[in-house]
């Protein structure tokens, strides 16, 4: 958590430099749900993200220094400099992409859950997207399918009450989207998502079941989005929600409610936090270093990797 925080909050630093070209959808406050569901992912597992994926992508424990790289459309970014912040993946560590096609990810991974059951392989597919998903049909369809064919798949929905600027309650009749899944036939259930300890208890159970053949779960986590919908900014000035909407999040910060409780216990004194401060940004300063000093891709490259017809 402590990462995806510190990587963020440079990006957020970095940006109004204008370097990073690509839009940038940050997840800060948001950071528990990444941190424990990839926590309880078996090696080979694989997970999928949507357009606020930066969290997966470093709970998978991937390279940082080739995606801040890919930030700034280097060619040796995990996506040579043309996936951008909405784009990319890290296959070699289980995290198969994110896409900008709201609910876009929710079908590919039910077709890997289908594949990894007609292969008899002991694997789980994960897919995370937001309460905005639930809007779209294919997100309905994925349910069905899941259920139908009883497939390895776990559904994380970050519920954030909110679609770009849209409240949940301009956009649905009800906010109860774990109870929409278990009419599909889905289980489901909806938890703290700024716990981590909740969430990782919680994806552990769902995943284990998925292994075994029980068939696929969906977990809603209620959670909130600090920063602008995209980009590096505070956005309460744009007056779809409140100051002190906001605040009340901060109260509720992943980070700061994992920490004291580990303090509280005496787990961990503020001499360790700090240590584990200063390396994250040493790591999180070298990665941006090298990204700063790569070269950009060459104009040859321009139509290599992508479709074209
Ligand atoms: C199919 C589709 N429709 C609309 C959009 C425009 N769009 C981009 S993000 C977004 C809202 C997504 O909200 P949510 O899924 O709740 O995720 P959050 O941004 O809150 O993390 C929308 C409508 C899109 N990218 N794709
Ligand atoms: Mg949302």
């Amino acid at each position: 958590m402590l990462k995806i925080r510190q990587v963020e909050q440079a990006i957020a630093a970095l940006y109004p430099g204008q370097e990073i070209k690509c839009p940038v959808h940050l997840c800060t406050g948001q950071e528990a749900i990444p941190a424990g569901v990839c926590q309880a992912l078996a090696k080979n597992d694989i997970v999928f993200g949507s357009h606020r994926a930066h969290g997966y992508y470093i709970a998978r424990g991937a390279s940082l220094r080739i995606f801040i790289a890919e930030l700034y459309g280097k060619a040796s970014g995990c996506g040579k400099g043309k996936s951008g912040s909405q784009h990319f993946a890290a296959p070699e560590v289980g995290f198969m992409g994110s896409s900008a096609i709201v609910a876009g990810t929710v079908p590919i991974a039910v077709g890997s859950a289908l594949a990894f059951k007609m292969q008899g392989r002991p694997l789980v597919a994960v897919v995370d997207f937001g309460d905005g998903a639930t809007d779209e049909g294919i997100f309905y369809e994925a349910l069905n399918f899941a259920a139908l064919k009883k497939l390895p798949v776990v559904f994380i929905c970050e519920n954030n009450t909110y679609a770009t600027h849209a409240h949940i309650r301009v956009r649905q009749a009800k906010n109860n989207i774990a109870q929409r899944a278990r009419v599909f036939g889905v289980p489901a259930t909806k938890i703290n998502g700024n716990n981590v300890l909740e969430v990782f208890r919680t994806a552990k159970s769902a995943i284990k079941r998925a292994r075994s053949g029980g068939g696929p779960f969906l977990i809603e986590c209620e959670t909130y989005r600090w920063m602008s919908h995209v980009g590096p900014e505070y956005d309460c000035n744009l007056g779809y929600r409140s100051e002190d909407e906001l605040k009340q999040w901060f109260k509720k910060c992943p980070l700061k409610v994992f920490q004291d409780l580990f303090i509280q216990k005496k787990l961990i004194t503020d001499t360790d936090l700090n240590k584990m401060l200063d390396q994250v940004n040493t790591e999180v300063k070298a990665a941006v270093d090298f990204a700063k000093s790569s070269l950009a891709p060459s104009p040859q490259d321009l139509l290599m990797d992508v479709y074209r017809l």
